[in-house]
């Protein structure tokens, strides 16, 4: 154990009647918060247990957020935010293979991010006496100390609501979600590291010393005052175990587990009960989730009928086809996932023209780029860039068909991208371009 000062002593930085003035004059509510608060589970075994759950996961919400961001293409100058200066993880060019990797790195950054909030309340319920310490202030170190908590618990529900109200389309702030869940991101992580770096030895003296893990409630009692002041000063009788605490808390993770892995996986969409998308879809062979109709896109059966034609550009060499000659070329059957970034994703299997014989046609044989642009003039899906390999991959396609029908024209009729590990948000649909560059 620690030699230093005790959570209720008087620490040296402070001058000994400075201190006994504070100590004295504690506001009203903080006497009340303490009578408040006795519960005798809380104390160092209880925090660390859930802590080291959270250190465990937390890193892999963090890097597949920044892969998400890295898949979206800085490099192509369409990641959201933008312009980030320096502030940003190693860029390359997100490869089209495993296909199913979009899928899985923004499926564990959505389903985990939700999964995680019961454990990241069960953590804050163990430490909340600490948040509301009087005297506020012992030590720089300390000062340094609570900054940075208050920006861990502060940037920890910051990026959980930002998060979950974005994946129900739920803009109810007034700013941009990309650019404030960027920022709140490193802000977190930045606390994160700090608190670990604080912590580590105490969760490890905690975890190694005496467990509670088979202690039942009759036997619950607080643990020793502990450096951190974790324990209550004047612990109440237990109402519950320490063993109960972490089965509610694993129980409510499990729980929202199975109600929103199904966003992910085919066979469980039924399950998907927080899913705002496509849980009311029916059986057919177009029947998957629908990000935005043909209606709420403003695009017209009148754009979309005979009159329709594929314009392909590289450099001065241009050529128009309509869907008929579309369907004379060459047709290539893919099953891919659509894996749209606010969480779902589900695998079809899509027929259509390869984009590399697209651009062999307009003479782009290893095009660096392809701009592909919508019949929707406006707004994000406007355009969408893709890098060389994933116009030249083997399974990059314009598709035409999927799961055996015509598309739909929620989904993209008369044809749409779909390339292996792409984000969903780039699978343009009701595509009017392609323009190959360099
Ligand atoms: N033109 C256009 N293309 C689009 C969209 C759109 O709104 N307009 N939504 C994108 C997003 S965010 C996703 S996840 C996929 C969803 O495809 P689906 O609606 O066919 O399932 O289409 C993408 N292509
Ligand atoms: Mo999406």
């Amino acid at each position: 154990m620690s030699a230093g000062p005790g959570p209720h002593d008087p620490p040296s930085a402070v001058p000994a009647r400075l201190w006994r003035g504070l100590a004295r004059h504690r506001p009203p509510g903080v006497d009340a918060l303490d009578r408040a608060w006795r519960s005798p589970v809380r104390g160092p075994w209880l925090t660390s247990v859930l802590g080291a759950v959270l250190l465990a996961t937390l890193p892999l919400v963090i890097v597949t957020g920044l892969l998400d961001w890295i898949a979206y293409g800085p490099r192509l100058d369409q990641a959201f935010p933008r312009d980030v200066g320096w502030l940003h993880p190693p860029v390359f060019d997100w490869p089209t293979r495993p296909a199913w990797l979009f899928r899985v790195t923004q499926g564990l950054h959505v389903t985990l991010g939700i999964v995680l909030v019961p454990v990241v309340l069960g953590k804050l319920w163990s430490v909340v006496p600490k948040l509301f310490d009087w005297p506020p202030a012992r030590s720089a170190a300390q000062v340094l100390e609570r900054l940075s908590l208050l920006l861990l618990v502060g940037g920890i529900l910051f990026q959980t609501v930002t998060g979950l109200l974005n994946i129900q389309y739920a803009y109810l702030f007034g700013f941009d979600f990309y650019t404030a869940h960027w920022y709140g991101a490193w802000i977190f992580t930045a606390a994160l590291v700090t608190h670990v770096a604080i912590k580590l030895p105490r969760l490890v003296s905690a975890l190694r010393g005496p467990g509670f893990a088979r202690t039942p409630l009759g036997r619950t009692g607080p643990e020793p005052a502990d450096p951190d002041g974790l324990v209550a000063r004047r612990p109440g009788p237990a109402t519950m175990s320490r063993r109960g605490v972490l089965a509610m808390v694993g129980g409510g993770a499990l729980l929202l587990a199975a109600v929103t892995v199904g966003q992910s996986v085919d066979a469980l969409r039924r399950t998907a009960l927080l899913l705002p998308r496509g849980r009311s879809i029916d059986d057919g062979p177009t029947g998957f989730p629908v990000n935005r109709s043909v209606a709420a896109a403003g695009v017209t059966p009148e754009q979309t009928g005979p009159g329709w034609r594929l314009t392909l550009r590289a450099g001065s060499r241009t050529a128009a086809l309509d869907r008929a000659r579309l369907l004379g070329m060459a047709q290539h059957t893919a099953t891919l996932p659509i894996a749209c970034v606010e969480g779902w994703s589900t695998a079809q299997t899509w027929t259509g023209v390869r984009l590399r014989d697209l651009a062999g046609l307009v003479g782009a044989t290893d095009p660096a780029t392809a701009r592909v642009r919508s019949l929707e003039r406006a707004g994000l899906f406007r355009e969408a860039v893709l890098h060389g390999g994933q116009v030249t991959d083997p399974d990059a396609l314009l598709a035409l068909r999927v799961n055996g029908v015509d598309l739909s024209p929620d989904h993209g009729f008369p044809a749409r991208i779909i390339v292996p590990a792409l984000p969903g948000v780039h699978c343009t649909k009701w595509v009017a371009e392609i323009v190959f560059d360099g």
